[in-house]
């Protein structure tokens, strides 16, 4: 069967894990139209299973489409690389940025003194304190807290229970695994990884991995 992704409705740009849980989110909240479907390369991506499955609409070579047609969309992939790749197949800013929606989640709780950009999802008990600015398609997940003045990047995924302490600043393409903490006044440079559990003290070079506590650039 085919489908116009060019309706109303939110469409999740990929159908794994994450899908479902942005998908489950957005069906919380206010998502235009509701929950349209996914987009996966997978004929029944995980997402798609059980009650209350996502539609396939089809693969992420459709991702130029919904963009171009108008289409409410939100990335739900984890993976950084893949979601910057779709973000530069597009042909412009105004154009990639367009029918991006934002998802946060009920039971986070954001500052009304905070920036959100577009695309991005905000899971449940995440915190955006005080005047945080978070970048549009970033991730913010469960339990994540983003203290005041941070800035979080384009696309960045602060996973899920990471700490960004206040005025903490994160660039675009970065990834605080799981648990990691940064302490106040720390900058992560573009593309870089800190690992889950680590605690940053020092600034983060762009593009360098760093693990352990404390964090020290890998080999
Ligand atoms: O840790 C948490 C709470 N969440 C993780 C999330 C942030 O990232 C989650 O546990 C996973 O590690 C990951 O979720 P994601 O991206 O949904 O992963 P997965 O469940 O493996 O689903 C990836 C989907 O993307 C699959 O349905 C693939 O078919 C689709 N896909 C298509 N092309 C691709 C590609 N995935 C990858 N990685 N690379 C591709 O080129």
């Amino acid at each position: 069967m085919s489908h116009d992704v060019t309706q109303r409705g939110l469409v999740i740009v990929g159908g794994g894990g994450h899908g479902a849980v942005v998908a489950e989110s957005a069906s919380l909240v206010d998502a235009p139209g509701g929950v349209r479907g996914c987009l996966d390369d997978k004929d029944q991506p995980a997402a798609a299973g059980g009650p209350g499955g996502l539609d396939r609409l089809g693969p992420l070579a459709m991702f130029g489409e919904i963009t171009a047609g108008g289409s409410a969309w939100i990335f739900g992939i984890g993976d950084l690389a893949l979601r910057r790749s779709l973000l530069d197949s597009l042909p412009d800013t105004a154009r990639r940025i367009g029918g991006a929606h934002t998802v946060v989640h009920p039971k986070a709780s954001v500052s009304s003194s905070a920036t959100i950009g577009r695309g991005v999802f905000v899971g449940p008990g995440a915190v955006v304190h005080t005047r945080a600015r978070v970048g549009d398609h970033a991730i913010i997940n469960s339990g994540a807290i983003v203290e005041h003045d941070v800035q979080v990047g384009e696309n960045a995924h602060v996973a899920s229970g990471a700490v960004l302490g206040g005025a903490a600043w994160v660039g675009r393409d970065v990834l605080v695994g799981s648990g990691a903490v940064v302490l106040p006044g720390v900058t992560v440079g573009d593309g870089a990884t800190v690992g889950a559990g680590s605690v940053v003290r020092e600034d983060v070079p762009d593009g360098v991995t760093v693990v352990g506590v404390p964090a020290r650039a890998t080999p």
